[in-house]
């Protein structure tokens, strides 16, 4: 049994998912545009950086990505005259008896002895996934990566019909029979055409190098001259030259700063260049700090000169742009252009670089270059943002939904030194009335970092502690690191000791050992299957017979750091690549991959503790494609300022894009002490920031919001609020990513049309309802470019009207101001009352807010549930649409309320026992913007007159800009779980 089969229950492809999904593809159409966005923010100057680079490699400091990027440039050299030297061998092609796939030998004519195996699948949404392992090898390569990403073998498509040519074997398919691919034989590449349109060539540079399994014996002598060998040496040793290059480049061995690394299994690299004819943005390999439209790193005038690195890793003070590898890695880019959005999914575990360049005919080529593994690449055909998400996270995944109050705010510091301190900190959250839902802890809360184990000294008494914070329907967040001391005092050690589940040195017998916040450490080896019921067992409140956590309660979650893992003695501050995981692969094979499979089995811990289940919530440091799937992220050590302000949105939506939505990064920046403007404008990024964490470094001042002065303090307590109201908004657009895969927090690209970059504005869910910009602290106005009918600001419901063309508005936004606007034609539904936690508004009211468009209509919807425990997959919840749109003879407005899955005729009972629980929860009030002409009346459709009121714009009737009319209507007295309407007579 694979892990992520017990998961896939729990999180994804459950049958209540896929009947959502289906609910929400009749009930909503998600227009191309209104995927593709960002938030913007002024530059600003730079500051000074304190990384130290040369703890990490650069391209020339690692053998295989120098030997990819030096097979670049031969191949530029040689122009014209270069050409791949694999083939396919057309006599070997074998069609399944579906047709859905085939399989065919891959021979390099570098190699003739050599062979490799090809397979090609089509999967029923489109995808087209090519593999390619070597045959008969010596060794295996790794191909364990797709276990630990994917949900569940990929469907394939039953509809293919291969057609197999001279040159090449093609096949069209879609529902308008309009995308082809076509594997061509000599040499070997792979395009995706859709119209006739080249989308992606795969090996269309012959930049395709597999480097096959050797014995250091049977290796060419390394040759500066050819003196002395006879004629054939001289072929042979040519023969792969021109594409090889003349030595045997870091092939057996690789010495980095103190380290050397042993590389028993020799040269296995994989090189392969992608090219998006016509795409000329790219965007995603998350983790980088750097712009959304990702720079080029090579070509002319190439913004960086290093390849985008993919390669976990704990970065000290990281430079707010650059292609350094960080915390984590997703193989996964989106290429947009004006016609279409495509996708590729590399997914191989190990270390990888990325060249990105931008040829004159704005086409995109990229080359990607990993040091072990197969080739399991998947193309994602799209042909909007929508179906590429969709796709993407078919295969692995989307994020689940989470607890509510997880979208709460979260207080935390490094650290809070003891159980009084916390409690000081709450009383001080109350006594100013500040919401706040989690108080956090990090390592100085164990006993000699160990974690699980309190130091008593300061925390005697957490269960008490833990339950005064949950008094209010708050939670607490406890760190455990990866890095277990090796003390005979250490129950944790002990066991994974006798369990032998501890990542092993290169000998393969022996524990690694490194060094950590604990002092010496192991690992455990969460890749071997004997680790996960006993690391799941750790949670458990309840006394057993062996050790359990009765100090904790089901109010405590997890966060896990430092699990690239982060070795303060390794090379670049990680584990050697050849220690030895399960199965006797190499650390090297998995290294990206190493992060996510621990927060996965602390999840189902967290799951099983208590009875009935609850969500779990885990925060991860490193993560690879699919942990989506186990936690949320933050972006790790980021600066007080305001590049990494600013930096720390586009990571946010970079990880989006590979899909992981649930992300944050640290309020205030880890280090330093931002000025109060600063922290200010960091609370409005972190209150539209799907996780909204402010966290701070051991040795900086104390910064929670109470310790401000005014009118700081009171502006960062409205943002809070601000947020608070927001939360039913977030709740429904995590609700809706959980089905659908589209990012929470959306980049809007300013005009499909255009193919402009994805630098203009921000939008949360479906209805891209926000707007969001953040200046520096000066100028007070910022500026965005509206191409939508028309956008209202939130607060002083001015009226913006866009054009098709783009037309930049200015919009106030001094430093009380969050520059925030609603799109016409959404419906939002808020809860306004200010409470200390998100669970204690569980029952209050809502208000919708209603912003027509210029047809005077709108929708929205609803998503609510219990919050907390899986009830919902078993119906538990409500879901409702509302809409808004022209009343009889196309006057007037109708508003009504209706049960969305029942309206699309899903199998639902409105009356489950969730909606019952909440048959006493109003609308108390509806709001409509932009209104033509003051109503006559306002009644429930047939029934009473309501209470209104009505502001005249001076924008309304003209279309022009100015502010527009507000209708309020105030407690119609209508339940959030019935089916009502509201006449508005003009
Ligand atoms: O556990 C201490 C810190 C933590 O506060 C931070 O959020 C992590 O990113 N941790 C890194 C280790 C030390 C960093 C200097």
């Amino acid at each position: 049994m694979i892990l992520n089969d017990t998961n896939g229950k729990r999180f994804v492809n459950n049958d209540i998912l896929q009947r959502k999904r289906k609910v929400h593809e009749s009930a909503m159409k998600v227009p191309t545009s209104s995927i593709a966005s960002t938030l913007f923010l002024l530059s600003f100057a730079s500051s000074s950086l304190a990384v130290k680079s040369s703890d990490f490699k650069t391209c020339s400091q690692s053998g295989f990505c120098r030997r990819g990027r030096a097979l670049a440039e031969r191949a530029k050299v040689a122009g014209e005259a270069w050409h791949s030297p694999y083939s396919v061998e057309p006599s070997s092609l074998s069609i399944s008896s579906t047709e859905s796939s085939f399989t065919a030998n891959i021979k390099s004519s570098l190699y003739p002895s050599i062979n490799f195996g090809l397979d090609v699948r089509i999967q029923d949404d489109g995808v087209v996934r090519v593999r390619m392992d070597e045959l008969d090898s010596l060794r295996k390569r790794y191909d364990e990566a797709a276990r630990w990403a994917l949900i569940a073998e990929p469907r394939i498509s039953q509809n293919i019909k291969w057609t197999v040519g001279k040159k090449d074997v093609r096949a069209v398919y879609g529902d308008k029979k309009d995308i082809e691919v076509a594997i061509e034989f000599q040499p070997l590449r792979v395009v995706l055409r859709r119209s006739g349109k080249e989308q992606v060539v795969v090996n269309g540079r012959g930049l395709l190098h597999m480097e096959h399994f050797r014995t250091q014996e049977s290796e060419n002598p390394v040759v500066a001259s050819e003196e002395g060998l006879d004629e054939q040496e001289v072929m042979q040793v040519k023969s792969t030259a021109w594409f090889e290059g003349e030595s045997e480049d870091a092939y057996w061995e690789e010495t980095f700063s103190s380290w050397t690394d042993s590389k028993p299994k020799g040269p296995e690299s994989l090189s392969i260049d992608i090219t998006f004819p016509n795409h000329g943005h790219v965007y995603g390999i998350p983790q980088h700090a750097t712009s959304l439209s990702l720079p080029t790193t090579q070509g002319e005038n190439a913004f960086f000169s290093e390849p985008y690195r993919l390669y976990n890793a704990d970065v000290f003070e990281y430079i707010a742009s650059s292609t350094m590898s960080l915390y984590g890695s997703i193989p996964v880019m989106h290429a947009q252009s004006a016609e279409s959005t495509v996708g590729v999914f590399h997914l191989v575990g190990s270390e990888m670089w990325i060249d990105v360049a931008h040829p004159a005919d704005k086409s995109t080529q990229t080359h990607w270059v990993s040091e072990s593994g197969i080739l399991d690449l998947f193309i994602l055909p799209g042909p909007t943002p929508a179906d590429v998400f969709a796709q993407y996270t078919r295969l692995t995944g989307t994020v689940p939904l989470p607890a509510e109050w997880a979208l709460g705010y979260h207080q935390s510091r490094w650290n809070y030194v003891s159980s009084d301190d916390v409690r000081g900190v709450q009383k001080r959250f109350d006594e100013e009335d500040i919401p706040v839902d989690v108080f956090w802890l990090d390592i100085e809360y164990a006993e000699e970092h160990k974690y699980f184990i309190w130091d008593k000294k300061t925390f005697p008494d957490p269960v008490e502690m833990t339950n005064d914070v949950a008094a209010t329907g708050r939670k607490m967040v406890v760190i455990i690191d990866p890095h277990l001391k090796r003390s005979d005092n250490y129950p944790v050690y002990q066991q994974a000791k006798e369990l032998d589940v501890l990542v092993k040195t290169k000998d393969g017998q022996s524990e690694f050992e490194g060094w950590c916040w604990s002092g010496s450490s192991s690992w455990v080896d969460f890749f071997n299957p004997n680790s996960w019921d006993w690391w799941k067992s750790l949670f458990k409140t309840t006394e057993s017979d062996k050790w359990s956590w009765t100090d904790s309660t089901d109010d405590i979650y997890i966060w896990h750091d430092m699990n690239e893992p982060a070795i303060f003695s390794g090379p670049e501050i990680t584990m050697p690549k050849d220690s030895i995981h399960y199965g006797g692969w190499e650390h090297r094979d998995l290294h990206n991959i190493n992060g996510m499979i621990m927060p996965n089995v602390t999840g189902q811990g967290l799951i099983a503790r208590s009875d009935p289940p609850k969500r779990p919530f885990v925060l991860i440091r490193s993560f690879y494609a699919g942990s989506q799937r186990f936690g949320a992220m933050w972006t790790g050590d980021n600066l007080g300022t305001w590049e990494h302000m600013t930096v720390g949105i586009k990571m946010v939506l970079a990880n989006s894009i590979a899909g992981m939505s649930f992300a944050g990064s640290d309020v205030g920046g880890f280090f330093g002490n931002p000025e109060p403007e600063m922290l200010v404008r960091w609370y409005h990024v972190g209150a539209f920031s799907p996780f909204f964490r402010a966290h701070a470094h051991l040795d900086t001042k104390r910064r929670e919001p109470y310790l401000l002065d005014e009118p700081y303090k009171s502006i960062i307590k409205d943002i809070l609020r601000l947020r608070y109201s927001m939360l039913p908004i977030w709740y429904t657009a995590f609700h809706e990513s959980s089905i659908t895969g589209l990012p929470v927090l959306r980049y809007v690209h300013a005009s499909v049309a255009k193919s402009s970059p994805l630098t203009t504005k921000v939008a949360l869910g479906h209805n891209m309802s926000f707007s969001l910009k953040i200046p520096q602290a000066l100028p007070s106005m910022t500026s965005s470019t509206l191409e939508d009918p028309v956008y209202y600001d939130y607060f002083s419901h001015q009226a913006y009207r866009g054009t098709a063309k783009g037309k930049t508005i200015t919009v106030p936004a001094a430093l009380h101001q969050v520059p925030l606007l609603i799109r016409g034609g959404s419906i939002l539904a808020t809860r306004e009352r200010p409470r200390r936690s998100s669970p204690l508004m569980k029952h209050d009211p809502f208000t919708l807010r209603i912003a027509l468009d210029n047809q005077s209509g709108a929708r929205g919807e609803l998503y609510i549930d219990d919050g907390t425990t899986f009830a919902h997959e078993q119906g538990n919840y409500v879901w409702r649409a509302f809409l808004a749109e022209k009343g009889r003879k196309g006057k007037g407005l109708r508003i009504t309320s209706r049960d969305l899955p029942a309206a699309v005729g899903n199998e639902f009972d409105p009356k489950n026992e969730y909606a019952r629980s909440v048959k006493g929860v109003r609308v108390e009030k509806v709001v409509v913007l932009g209104l033509a002409g003051k109503p006559t009346n306002v009644t429930l459709e047939g029934g009473e007159e309501l209470v209104w009121n009505f502001v005249p714009g001076t924008a309304a009737t003209e279309k022009k800009e100015g502010t527009a009319s507000v209708l309020t209507i105030k407690d119609p007295r209508l339940g959030i779980a019935d089916d009502w309407a509201i006449v508005v007579k003009t």
